[in-house]
């Protein structure tokens, strides 16, 4: 059979973590015989007429499409659509979480089959199926983990397939990667700055990649997709005997564990560092949660090699971790922190705001929590906390509660062209963008964008008073200079001159480029609270800014001011959100709806998919 496997483009420029999805199935291919050909669109960027030239010239029988996240509907829309146009025989496959809309796909896009979850085994059995009889119904239905529509146009989803187990699951191979030419960009010698910088020595020449050591969750958070239920940490041989065939034959010596969650067996990753040690490999862990790490697990890592932990932080408010199903608590997360810090390894913080039951009295609590665990963020002692802290507002993801909650209320229509209609709206979007992002709040629009910037202002002007200057004051003269630099150098940016030259001919250009406030970096409020005078301009700026970041066409401007300026001059402002939410996990506050009203809860085949497993 010719099969193809292809990606779709993930961020603007392409990621430099490795498609390990693609490269599973295509071993799994080759398991059973087949000779995939991988077609790697998010890193090669082909245009439209390459596409085109080569699903023509080639006539493959199967094509699988890699969608690993719901932001490329989009891209599959139009490539499913694209190779059908030119190559009408091919069946076309979808794997990846994208794979979550599975009805919205096989009847909005040319697709054939959706693949659900974790998709090695059940790629063999499909592909076993297809060679011997294309699209016999009956023998497809009995075909475990895939979606299709039947021949009456009905849609079946054949019910949770087998996934590899923790012993089963394959190291990547990286000769798929050789093959097509991209393997200096995924093990690369452009080394994380941080390693040296915190004391790490390393040879010249050392190359850095990623390795996953577990699949799967032990948490379900709210607004996290989960396919698979579970949690398989691959045994410690496995993971350092890849980890040696790396350093062997590419040099590397810095790795990312990439996993979604690293540590959860905790014996295991305390085993995993000691073997990373003996390597003499320097390396970082993503994805950790705060309640499995002690001081001593975390010295451990330190002493074998880690140098940087990322946590799920989320939030500071009790509340809204419970409505996350976040499964730790406040103090947890302090406590990681601390401990992190007081060992030496460094950690960018990462927050989701505006879940359903967000608030001012939840963002304050955040803002607390902040400046609670602020001493120990070692990256924050150098710069400014709001350029190392990532806060994203919550995106909601088919397969979550979240996206449950945004449908049952109306907020994405509830009718195969509604959802569609959002999955385009979502496509191609990034984490930190504020496109994607429903309302659930009960509260306006410009308040509610307002709380990131309120949380990096406070955040700043603490980092201010204890870091830089306690005295923390600055005269009138010296708050209005930096905004007239801001200006000043935002006109020159128009203009096309370079930012540094300009601020380095402006007076008093130290505030603006001292490395605290840093101008290259954007719009800094917390300076307005360095002067009792500019501090009441404070919220009105800051409203004015999103105001103006809103600004999309005049009449939903309009819009959304009278919905803000309504509400700011209401008696009794009170939350709607406080009544949606009183901190119950988003799980238990939705009943999920069927996908259209003409259809019943048992007869909608959608269910378990947006139940999860
Ligand atoms: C690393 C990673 C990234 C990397 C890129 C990954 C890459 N090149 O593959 C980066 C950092 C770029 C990234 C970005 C994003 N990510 Co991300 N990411 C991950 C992470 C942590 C690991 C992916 C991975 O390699 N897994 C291991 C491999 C083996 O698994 P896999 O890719 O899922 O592949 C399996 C199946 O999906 C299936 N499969 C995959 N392809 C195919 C193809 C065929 C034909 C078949 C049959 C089967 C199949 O079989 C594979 C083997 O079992 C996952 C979490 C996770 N558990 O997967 C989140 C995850 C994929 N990301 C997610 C999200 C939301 C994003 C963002 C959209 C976030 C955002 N809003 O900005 C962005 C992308 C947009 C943007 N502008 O940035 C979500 C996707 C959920 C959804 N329904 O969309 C996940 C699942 C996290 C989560 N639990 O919510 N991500
Ligand atoms: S957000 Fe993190 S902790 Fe929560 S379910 Fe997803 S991977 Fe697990």
């Amino acid at each position: 059979m010719k099969i193809c496997i292809c990606t779709t483009p993930i961020r603007p420029t392409p990621t430099d973590f490795p498609p390990f999805g693609s490269m599973a199935i295509i071993q799994s291919l080759k398991e059973v015989g087949e000779e995939p050909f991988f077609y790697n669109i998010d890193f090669f960027r082909f245009n439209h007429a390459e596409i085109i030239e080569y699903f023509s010239e080639n006539q493959f029988d199967i094509v699988g499409i890699s969608a690993i996240v719901s932001t490329a509907y989009a891209y599959t829309k139009y490539l499913s659509g694209l190779i059908k146009e030119v190559s009408p025989k091919t069946t076309i496959i979808v794997g990846g979480n994208l794979a979550a809309s599975a009805e919205i796909i096989l009847r909005k896009c040319s697709v054939d089959l959706c693949v659900i979850g974790d998709g090695e085994i059940i790629i063999k059995n499909l592909i076993h199926l297809i060679v011997n009889e294309p699209f016999n119904y009956e023998k497809l239905s009995k075909t475990k983990g895939i979606c299709f529509l039947d021949e009456n146009n009905k849609f079946i989803f054949t019910g949770y397939g087998d996934k590899p187990s923790k012993i089963s699951i394959k190291s990547p191979d990286y000769s798929i990667l050789e093959h097509d030419g991209s393997i200096d960009h995924y093990i690369s010698d452009k080394i994380d700055p941080y390693p040296s910088t915190y004391g790490h020595i390393l040879e010249k020449g050392k190359k850095q990649a990623f390795v996953i050591t577990t699949r799967g969750c032990v948490a379900r958070c709210t607004f996290c997709h989960r396919f698979e239920k579970g949690y398989r940490a691959r045994p410690v041989e496995q993971v350092i005997e890849h980890v040696k065939y790396l350093i062997n034959n590419y040099n590397v010596g810095v790795i990312t564990i990439g996993d979604e969650n690293f540590g959860s067996d905790q014996k295991l990753a305390w085993q995993i560092a000691i073997e990373l040690g003996k390597l003499n490999i320097v390396w970082s862990v993503a994805g950790v949660r705060t309640r499995t790490v002690t001081k001593e697990s975390l010295q451990h890592w330190k002493d074998n090699g880690c140098y940087m932990v990322l946590f799920g932080i989320e939030s500071g408010s009790e509340k809204i971790l419970g409505v996350m199903e976040k499964n730790t608590s406040v103090e947890e997360n302090v406590n990681a922190l601390k401990w992190t810090g007081e060992v030496g390894l460094i950690t960018v913080i990462q927050l989701v705001l505006a879940l359903p039951g967000e608030n001012d009295k939840t963002i304050y609590e955040t803002i607390e929590f902040l400046k609670k665990v602020s001493p120990y963020v070692i990256l924050w002692k150098k710069e400014a906390a709001s350029d190392l802290i990532s806060i994203n507002y919550a995106q909601a993801l088919p397969g979550t509660p979240l996206y449950e909650y945004a449908r049952e209320h109306g907020l994405i229509e509830n009718s195969i062209n509604g959802e569609e209609k959002y999955l385009i709206k979502i496509s191609d979007t990034d984490a930190y963008s504020e496109d994607h992002f429903i309302n659930t709040s009960g509260l306006p629009l410009i308040h509610v964008l307002m709380w990131r910037s309120i949380i990096i202002t406070h955040l700043d002007f603490f980092h201010y008073k204890h870091q830089v200057n306690s005295n923390h004051r600055l005269s009138l003269w010296q708050v209005v200079s930096y905004y007239i630099k801001i200006i000043a150098v935002r006109i020159s940016n128009k203009l096309k001159h370079k930012r540094r030259e300009v601020i380095a001919n402006l007076p008093n250009s130290d505030i603006a480029t001292s490395g605290y406030f840093n101008i290259h970096k954007g719009l800094k409020f917390s300076v307005l609270l360095c002067n009792p005078i500019t501090t009441p301009f404070l919220r009105p700026s800051i409203a004015l800014y999103i105001w103006s970041k809103l600004f999309k066409s005049p009449k939903k401007t309009l819009k959304i001011t009278i919905e803000y300026i309504n509400w700011k001059f209401k008696s009794n402002n009170t939350l709607k959100s406080e009544q949606t939410s009183q901190g119950r996990t988003l799980r238990k506050t939705i009943s999920i709806i069927p996908s259209t009203t003409n259809i019943s809860v048992e007869n909608d085949q959608m269910m378990p998919l947006r139940k999860g497993r």
